[in-house]
């Protein structure tokens, strides 16, 4: 069987805030390879196709808005169990309660402003890359 793979996003405050190499350091150290990189800005058409799942929320424009606001670091993360692992590394969504030594836990205070995202299901990772690398930047 392939190797699993995953969809994560360093956002805009994480760039803006200098905590790229942080991020990627502590992804790198669990042991999970870095497949491809890249820092884009988002499209308003690109981050309505990332976040199509919440179009009805009371957060959507938001966190249009924001996504949208400054550069971001997408990538492709491959790994055994990288999907949930991800997610543990990133710790809860919001911040606060996220614990210590996860991402958010050391490096974030909002919901709005959580610094990474990660894909929650082999089905969103598979969707999510596809909107930001072609097949032949995936190696
Ligand atoms: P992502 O998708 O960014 O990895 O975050 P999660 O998977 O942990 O959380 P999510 O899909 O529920 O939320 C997506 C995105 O919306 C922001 N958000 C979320 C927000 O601004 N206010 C809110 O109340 C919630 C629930 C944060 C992450």
């Amino acid at each position: 069987m392939a190797v699993e793979r995953t969809f994560s996003m360093i956002k805009p405050e994480g760039v803006r805030r200098g905590l790229v190499g942080a991020i990627l350091a502590r992804l790198e150290q669990k042991g999970y390879r870095i497949v491809a990189l890249k820092m884009l800005r988002l499209t308003p058409e690109m981050a309505a196709e990332h976040y199509a799942e919440h179009r009805d929320k009371p957060f959507y424009q938001d966190l249009i808005n924001h996504i949208t606001s400054g550069p971001v670091v997408a990538m492709v993360l491959e790994g055994p169990g990288v999907i949930a692992g991800l997610r543990r590394l990133m710790g809860a969504t919001n911040p606060q309660e996220a614990a210590p030594g996860t991402i958010r836990g050391d490096f974030a205070l909002e919901t709005s402003h959580n610094v990474i995202h990660g894909a929650d299901s082999p089905a969103s990772a598979e969707r999510e890359i596809a909107i930001y690398f072609t097949p032949a930047e995936l190696g």
